[in-house]
């Protein structure tokens, strides 16, 4: 078995790294390969260096079974037919092929048999603040479909990737310092702020990431759910939180939910109010679940519940789910 990190320098990509290390994942030999800048760095992996390749057309992935891609929307288009011609599976954890219909999208807890179809070789890694959302969704429909969900996501800077984490470190001691704070990343200063705007306005008035967990969570779940997000971003480092409403067509107990959530896989629940037990990303970050807490009903719906979840945006909302996908290829032998 022969796997492939395309975009290894990014923070998603060394966390392919990290997590492929930490996992044994089964393979024989990992090639790394990144842009021209990058090309040349060495980067450690089970005690051996590994050298980044320069990604180019031509053969290089002639003997990959699996490449993990994480170098952004741009790059994995123009590099499908040089990654997948001769066979190997694209993970990808761009938006690129996200809502193609021949490409399956992909969570290992919700919806693995989709793996199974995949004409392009490509799988789809979905949005962070989905991956988190269908995991917990998913437990929930367990016991009665969703009808209509709406969400409230606090999104880390980890999201706009190491340059976003290094400009929140950087504000924060500017700030302290009374320094006027780097603002290059985001559209305005992080922190002691929250911003309503990540990616673009479309012309409904939702941002393209807003839009995607109403698009990409009906695909997941291949469900009619009705779907409403507003994505915000947050002065924390690197989970993302989401409060989350939902509505199911017959009446669920705030007890089922628990026992749902409790039983459900890639879920961890902390959820005591008297004992202020609840998920917060300070405590969680570096952790590889789905964290669920704040389970109660929505008092203004009778067949409504709300929750709050955290997850590492870097880990399960990117580069777990991708080497989980991969996994689950290995052990159902699709990928040999
Ligand atoms: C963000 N979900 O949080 C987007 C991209 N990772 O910025």
């Amino acid at each position: 078995m022969k796997v492939a990190i395309v975009g290894v320098s990014g923070a998603v990509g060394q966390e392919f790294l990290r997590v492929l290390a930490e996992r044994n994942f089964p393979m024989d030999e990992l090639v790394l390969f990144g842009s021209a800048r990058s090309a040349g760095r060495t980067y450690e992996f089970k005690g051996k260096k590994l050298v980044v390749k320069e990604l180019k057309e031509g053969d290089d992935f002639k003997d990959i079974d699996i490449a993990l891609t994480s170098a952004g929307a741009s790059t994995s288009k123009a590099f499908e037919e040089t990654i997948t011609k001769h066979g190997t599976v694209m993970i990808d954890n761009s938006s690129a092929f996200r809502m193609d219909i021949d490409v399956p999208l992909v969570v290992p807890e919700v919806n693995p048999e989709d793996c199974k179809n995949m004409p392009r070789r490509i799988i789809a890694n979905p949005n962070c603040t989905t991956i988190q959302m269908v995991v917990a969704l998913k437990a929930i429909e367990k016991l009665s479909h969703i009808t209509r969900v709406h969400i409230a996501t606090y999104q880390s800077a980890s999201g706009a990737g190491a340059s976003g984490m290094a400009e929140l470190e950087e504000q924060t001691k500017e700030v302290a310092n009374n320094q006027d704070p780097t603002v290059e990343k985001f559209q305005y200063q992080l922190v002691n702020n929250v911003i309503p705007h990540i990616d673009v306005f479309l012309d409904n008035d939702y941002t393209k990431e807003e839009m995607k967990m109403y698009n990409e969570t009906r695909k997941i779940m291949h469900s009619d759910v009705q779907v409403s997000a507003t994505a915000v971003r947050v002065p924390v480092m690197r989970s993302h939180s989401e409060a989350i409403w939902v509505e199911t067509e017959k009446e669920i107990s705030v007890d089922a939910a628990h026992r749902a959530f409790e039983e459900a896989e890639g879920i961890v629940v902390i959820d005591n109010p008297a004992e202020k037990k609840y998920p917060m990303p300070l405590y969680l970050s570096g952790k590889d679940e789905v964290f669920v807490g704040r389970i109660r009903k929505d008092i203004s719906n009778p067949k409504g519940l709300t929750f709050w979840t955290v997850s590492d945006q870097i880990l399960k909302g990117a580069a777990l789910n991708a080497v989980q996908i991969a996994e689950y290829l290995v052990k159902e032998g699709i990928v040999k």
